[in-house]
């Protein structure tokens, strides 16, 4: 962190700070970024963690490389490591974690501009964010179409399938169906780019469990106005964040991090009952 130069929106780069400036009433639009980390104790792994993440536990699936299992090309000629991965990784078998709860408690308070998600888990709709707030960037499992034709697939056709552990396929063409998950090889959906521009119309920006390696995605926290204030929970500083005048840092776990915001803001009792009831 660059002491040598003030904050210019904050009284000081402190948590305390952060939540003085929220209660201020000068606070209506929160750009949320989120990635793995922030469902990792909902008991999804992240990618990335040196022991615990999916790339480091993908042995068993005899891949030539980790990040193959999410290859177009490689998904063509051998679904069957994605399809082992989706079913244990289906929507369904997990709960929303405090961290989620957190971001919907945001759009309660009509404070959400957007939350920007990597993750392909759906969680923060099942905490009750709305469809409306959330970009997936990356996808996720909501959809899924015919690689070949792009005809849409049943939902309960592929549920039916991954729970059998099989690989389903277009009715029509014999196509691979994929869930509309983007792979690496694949465009982004049109809504991240449809709303690339708008964290920079921002007051406050929260950037949650992500290691931000993957772009574009990772070009996001700077399109924050320069003034604007910046926080990062999680695990390692990444990204460059805690270079802006007005950047906090709480490098930990996330419940525990939003934990603190929310209990500064005199949110916390708040937060835990809407998470008990999630
Ligand atoms: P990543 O690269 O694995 O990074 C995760 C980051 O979170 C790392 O910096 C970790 O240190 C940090 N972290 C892990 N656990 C915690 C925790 N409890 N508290 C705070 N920090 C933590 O994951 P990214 O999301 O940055 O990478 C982008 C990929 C991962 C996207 O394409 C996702 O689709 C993909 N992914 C998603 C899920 C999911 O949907 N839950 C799971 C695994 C991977």
């Amino acid at each position: 962190v660059d002491e040598s130069r003030p904050p210019q929106t904050l009284s000081e780069r402190t948590v305390k700070a952060l939540a003085d400036y929220i209660l201020s009433g000068k606070v209506s639009k929160i750009v949320v970024m989120t990635g793995a980390g922030i469902s990792t104790s909902a008991g999804i792994p992240d990618f990335r963690s040196p022991e615990t993440g999916l790339y480091a536990n993908l042995a068993r699936l005899n891949l030539p490389y980790a990040e193959a299992v999410f290859d177009i090309a490689y998904f063509r000629e051998n679904p069957e490591p994605f399809y082992a991965l989706a079913h244990e990784l289906y929507p369904g078998k997990f709960r929303p974690t405090v961290t989620h709860s957190f971001i919907r408690l945001l759009y309660d308070k009509g404070l959400l501009l957007k939350l920007f998600t990597q993750n392909i888990d759906c969680l923060e709709r099942e905490a009750g964010v709305p469809d409306d707030k959330i970009v997936e960037a990356h996808g996720s499992f909501a959809r899924q179409s015919c690689i070949d034709c792009t005809r849409p697939y049943p939902r309960e056709d592929i549920e039916r399938h991954i729970n059998a552990k099989e690989i389903p396929r277009c009715p029509v063409c014999k196509g691979l169906v994929k869930p509309e998950i983007v792979f690496f090889g694949e465009q982004l959906p049109a809504a991240f780019f449809e709303n690339r521009t708008l964290p920079m119309q921002a007051d406050l920006c929260i950037v949650l469990g992500t290691s931000l390696s993957v772009q574009p995605f990772a070009s996001l926290p700077g399109m924050i106005r320069e003034s604007t204030p910046r926080l990062l929970i999680n695990k390692e500083r990444v990204g460059g964040l805690g270079s802006g005048t007005d950047d906090v840092l709480l490098l930990e776990d996330c419940d525990s991090g939003v934990r603190k915001l929310a209990k500064a803001c005199g949110w916390l009792e708040e937060l835990e009952a809407l998470w008990s009831k999630t």
